[in-house]
């Protein structure tokens, strides 16, 4: 063969070898330097470890480690310590983490010193919202990794094996220890003989990772699956019928973790359609799982078409409820108020049920985010949730405290975020949506993690500083000067930028149609639940925008504790991020910075786009440092997130320009597109 097809074909190969598909995640084979692991028991567990050490190890050649199991008071349940002669830990599984804990530091070059580490929840859960059918609620990678169509649907092949094994070992390398494998909206196939066979084959994989397999179920599963006349949960034959289902379950899965359930909310069945509580519903079937350890995760996201303000809804139902669930019920409630919005104060239930199990619901999955198209990385929302002050035991009483079981005696601390998982080849569809993955992780080990670091450490573990560049010349070796910092910036501001140009200053929920993706403040279809449109949201007309909840108003504001219900009830002291959601204000309003709200509005949604444009150069000025592969791929991606940013701009200005009746200050760049082109579009393709 002659030498120049040798070059060509030696060139295709090292392309090949280096194609970089997402897949491995933050967990990248380094190469590792020898190391000489001690450990006196051996389990799967602890073979894991030993293998993840011996795989990865980065520190002094030829070192000794000590892995032991040893009962330490200041070790807390999953938790471990890293000393001088190794890892120390109650259990196997605090063993394992130590480890994971300890190549992570190793990686991204944190100091390693002794310390111990304890987990902020006993319960770090993913939720996933997939059918049996493989299809993913929300899900916007592909198919599901636990269910598939067809005849084969049931098999469990070795590729299945296969891909629940990695995500098994990613879950446990940043601390997850539950998985949720099936939508709230759940289907009674979910608890078929059939099902929970392959329930029981993903659990014989996650086992050895510390993690549990719980399930979504319906309410009226004793009526769908058994043709029982009723599904009262107070109805003797339908207590039967969950106690034998719960022991045909443990039967097959000894260490189920319990179930999560959607009640009365959205159209699915409830104890509330019997004419029985939420308490009374979530209590019959904890009773079922108690004998055997499991709990029950029961959904505050309940709302009607009611004429009361949907934020004040769950509040409502749940907190006169207070002290009524068994100690093995957990109130999972969502970040916010409504529903996952790019920006919503904390929701009020937390710290206001003080006798009950409140867990905080994070989405990771950008339904509500630019799905698997925009670059948001969403570390900063969940630090901002979590770090609320609620002042229920005055200040320190945070979202997170108030749900850690540090000031409240709850029996059962879980947190709980509805995954970004699917079958695409790098899990998440977008290369930087596997960071929210992490965070989840990271925040749910430690609540009081700065995103800052998050986005440090998953910067460094997923992306090498020996990257091969492809023709492209680097400015400089300075791997930390030119590529993380800036793309760390990138990383950070990207959730601000999202709320800049989707809906600032407290605007929320104005998405077209069921597909919250694109704008449509106008969207209201004749006949659609008024709670299910945007004009419900916002409120805009001639005299101005926003939705009044202080007393004026739906009086949403009462459910905060003070100081903030009258913070939040003050212009004076409102802050401007929330403004829109807690005022229905004129559109000369003045804001702090001297502008007219109209104006404000119109910068914030300006300066959305620009740091967008922003991102696009910084991510082009990085390119050098990046594989070509997943370059191009969030190329292409900010080239999207650009064009929807000036359509979200767009759509926004000139729709409630309609009511302002104000000119878009002339510094800002003229729309683009016009109001008929968008509303058209969007009822094309959503119609
Ligand atoms: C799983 C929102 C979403 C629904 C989701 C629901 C929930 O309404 O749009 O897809 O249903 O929240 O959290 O139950």
């Amino acid at each position: 063969m002659k030498t120049s097809i040798w070059i060509i074909l030696l060139y295709l190969l090292s392309i090949s070898l280096y194609a970089e598909d997402g897949h491995n995640l933050w967990l990248h084979d380094k190469g590792s330097v020898r190391v000489n692991v001690v450990c006196k028991k051996s389990s799967p567990t602890l073979n894991i470890a030993v293998d993840e050490l011996q795989q990865g190890w980065q520190g002094k050649d030829g070192a000794t480690i000590v892995l032991e199991i040893r009962k330490d008071k200041a070790i807390k349940s999953d938790g471990f310590e890293i000393n001088s002669n190794g890892i120390k830990a109650n259990t196997e599984l605090g063993i394992l983490y130590g480890v994971y804990e300890l190549l992570r530091r190793q990686q991204t070059g944190e100091p390693i010193e002794e310390m111990i580490s304890n987990p902020s929840y006993a319960i770090r859960i993913l939720n996933h919202w997939d059918n049996p059918d493989g299809t993913i609620e929300r899900g916007y990678a592909g198919h599901s990794i636990f269910w598939r169509l067809g005849e084969t649907a049931l098999v469990v092949t070795d590729a299945d094996k296969m891909l629940w094994h990695e995500y098994a070992r990613a879950n446990a390398s940043v601390g997850i220890n539950g998985s949720v494998l099936n939508n709230v909206n759940a289907s009674p196939l979910m608890l078929s003989k059939e099902y929970l066979q392959r329930v029981k084959a993903i659990a014989d994989i996650f086992r050895p990772y510390g993690i549990k397999v719980y399930l979504s179920v319906k309410f009226s599963s004793p009526t769908l699956i058994s043709g029982l006349k009723t599904s009262d949960p107070l109805n003797p034959e339908v207590i039967k019928w969950w106690q034998e289902k719960v022991k045909e379950i443990y039967s097959i899965i000894p260490d189920f973790g319990g179930f999560l359930v959607k009640a009365n909310s959205e159209g699915m069945p409830g104890p509330q359609d019997f004419g029985r509580t939420h308490a009374e519903g979530a209590n019959m079937i904890a009773a079922a799982l108690k004998p055997y350890g499991g709990i029950v995760m029961w959904r505050a996201f309940v709302y009607s078409p009611s004429d009361q303000d949907r934020a004040r809804q769950a509040y409502n139902e749940f907190v006169p409820l207070d002290g009524k669930f068994l100690d093995n019920v957990i109130i999972q409630s969502k970040n916010g108020p409504i529903d996952f919005q790019p920006r919503e104060p904390f929701s009020p239930l937390f710290g206001a049920m003080k006798k009950t199990s409140v867990a905080p619901e994070l989405q990771i999955t950008q339904e509500y985010l630019g799905q698997s198209i925009h670059l948001v990385f969403l570390a900063p929302m969940w630090e901002e949730c979590l770090q609320s002050e609620t002042y229920q035991e005055g200040a320190g009483s945070t979202v997170a405290h108030c749900t850690d079981g540090s000031i409240y005696l709850q029996k059962f601390t879980v947190i709980a975020g509805v995954s970004n998982i699917g079958l695409d080849v790098n899990w998440c569809g977008h290369v930087f949506a596997q960071a929210n993955w992490y965070a989840f992780g990271r925040l749910a080990w430690n609540n009081s993690i700065k995103s800052e670091q998050i986005a440090d450490e998953w910067l460094r573990l997923t992306f090498s500083p020996d990257t091969p560049k492809h023709g492209v010349t680097a400015l400089s070796d300075d791997w930390t000067g030119h590529f993380l910092l800036p793309v760390k910036q990138m990383m950070l501001e990207s959730r601000e930028a999202a709320v800049n140009y989707m809906m600032p200053l407290g605007l929320h929920h104005i998405f077209a149609a069921d597909h919250h993706y694109g704008p449509g403040p106008w969207w209201a279809p004749k006949g659609m639940r008024h709670d299910w449109t945007p004009p419900y949201y916002h409120k805009a007309d001639t005299n101005g925008i926003g939705f009044d909840r202080t007393s004026e108003g739906s009086n949403a504001v009462n459910q905060y504790h003070e100081p903030l219900a009258s913070k939040f009830s003050d212009l004076k002291t409102c802050p401007e991020i929330y403004l829109l959601w807690f005022h229905h204000l004129p559109w000369d309003y003045k804001m702090q910075s001297g502008r007219t709200l109209w104006e404000e509005i119109c910068y914030h949604y300006e300066s959305g786009l620009n740091q967008v444009r922003e991102f696009q150069k910084i991510w082009d000025m990085v390119e050098p440092y990046v594989d070509h592969e997943r370059f191009v791929a969030v190329q292409s991606k900010l080239r999207n997130q650009c064009r929807d940013a000036q359509i979200w701009k767009d759509a926004c200005l000139l729709y409630f320009q309609q009511f302002s009746r104000r000119p878009i200050p002339y510094d800002i760049e003229r729309p683009v597109y016009d109001l008929n082109y968008l509303i058209d579009e969007d009822m094309k393709r959503y119609r």
